[in-house]
C-alpha cells in the first residue's frame, strides 16, 4: 500500500494541474467551449472521428459494407484531433453532446440524423444496410450480446487499465492491480470463446467481431499501452488466432487508416472522401505533392 493516502476533502474541487496524458482535455463540464461549424463534403454519411479503438470500429464497418458493393455505404470521413480540443467546438457538440469520437450525420433520411456512441452507429449501419448483422432473431441475440459486451467491457480495458498503466502521471498498484485483473479476466473470456468459434457470432464475421478487435486485438499485439508482456498475451492462442485472421482482411486495413493522424506516413489518411484516396492522399503523397511544388 501507498504511504502517502489521499483523504477527499468534503467538496471536489476541479485541480487543472492533476496531470496524466489527457489533463489538458480533461474536464468535469459539458457543452461547446467554442464556436466552429463541422465540414460537410459530398456523400450522405458524414464521419466525424480519430482512428482510436473506438473511431475504427466504424471506418472498418464503412469500409467492409462498401466492400460488399453496397455503394450507399460511401461516406466523408473528417479529422476531429481530440488532443486540440475539437470535440468540445459547437457543430460537434450539437452532433454528439457527449463530446468523443466517433460521430456520424446521416443527411439521405427525410432530416438530418445524427448519431454518437460506436456501438449505436455500428448497430445503426448494420441494420441500415441489411448487412453483417444477423437476421434470425437468435443469431442477432447472441451477435448483440458480444458487441454490448464489448461497449460495457471497453472502459475497463482502456479508461483504467489504460490509463493507469501508461498514462497516469505515476504508477499506483492499487489500480494497476485491479485493473490488470480485470483485463486479464476479459481476454479469457475472449479466448475461452474463440476456442469454439470462428468469429464472435460462431461461423459468421459481424458488427460484434468488428467492435472487438480494435481493442482487444491492439492489445494482444502490442499496439496500445505497450502492456503485451505484462499481461503474457501471447498465452491467448485463440484470441491471437482471430485477431491475425480480421486484420489480413482488406477493409480492415483499409479502415485503420483513415482519420489516422501518427504513425507511419503511408498509413496516415487523414480525410477520406472517396475510396481512391487510399492510393492518392495518405500523408506521404501529400508530403511529396507538396515538395514537387
Ligand atoms: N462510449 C464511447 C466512447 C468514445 C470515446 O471514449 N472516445 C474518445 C477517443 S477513443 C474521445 O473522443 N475522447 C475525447 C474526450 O474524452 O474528450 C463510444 O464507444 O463511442
Amino acid at each position: 500500500m501507498s504511504e502517502q493516502t489521499y483523504v477527499p476533502p468534503k467538496i471536489w474541487q476541479w485541480n487543472t494541474e492533476s496531470g496524466g496524458k489527457f489533463a489538458s482535455i480533461n474536464r468535469p463540464t459539458a457543452g461547446p467551449t467554442h464556436q466552429a461549424d463541422l465540414p460537410t463534403g459530398k456523400h450522405p454519411l458524414q464521419l466525424y472521428s480519430l482512428a482510436t479503438p473506438n473511431g475504427v470500429k466504424v471506418t472498418i464497418l464503412l469500409e467492409e459494407l462498401l466492400a460488399l458493393g453496397i455503394k450507399d455505404a460511401e461516406y466523408d470521413a473528417y479529422l476531429i484531433n481530440i488532443m486540440e480540443g475539437e470535440q468540445f467546438s459547437s457543430g460537434f457538440v450539437e452532433v454528439n453532446p457527449n463530446s468523443k469520437i466517433p460521430a456520424l450525420v446521416d443527411n439521405s433520411n427525410e432530416s438530418r440524423l445524427p448519431i454518437f456512441e460506436s456501438g449505436a452507429i455500428m448497430m445503426y449501419l448494420a441494420e441500415k444496410f441489411d448487412a453483417l448483422i444477423p437476421k434470425e432473431p437468435v443469431l442477432k441475440a447472441q451477435c448483440l450480446s458480444w458487441m454490448f459486451w464489448q461497449v460495457g467491457s471497453g472502459p475497463y480495458l482502456g479508461g483504467g487499465f489504460g490509463h493507469f498503466y501508461a498514462y497516469a502521471p505515476e504508477k499506483f498498484e492499487y489500480p494497476i492491480d485491479r485493473f490488470t485483473m480485470e483485463v486479464k479476466r476479459q481476454l479469457d473470456v475472449l479466448d475461452r470463446h474463440l476456442a469454439n468459434n470462428k468469429y464472435m457470432c460462431g461461423d459468421q464475421y459481424t458488427i460484434a467481431d468488428i467492435a472487438i478487435w480494435p481493442w482487444y486485438g491492439a492489445l494482444v499485439e502490442n499496439k496500445v499501452y505497450e502492456a503485451a508482456e505484462f499481461l503474457q498475451t501471447q498465452s491467448y492462442k485463440n484470441l491471437l488466432r482471430w485477431t491475425e485472421e480480421i486484420g489480413q482482411r482488406t477493409a480492415v486495413k483499409r479502415g485503420v487508416m483513415v482519420n489516422r493522424s501518427w504513425g507511419e506516413l503511408d498509413e496516415q489518411l487523414h480525410e477520406r472522401h472517396d475510396a481512391s484516396d487510399f492510393e492518392l492522399k495518405t500523408q506521404n503523397k501529400l508530403v511529396d505533392e507538396k515538395v514537387t511544388l
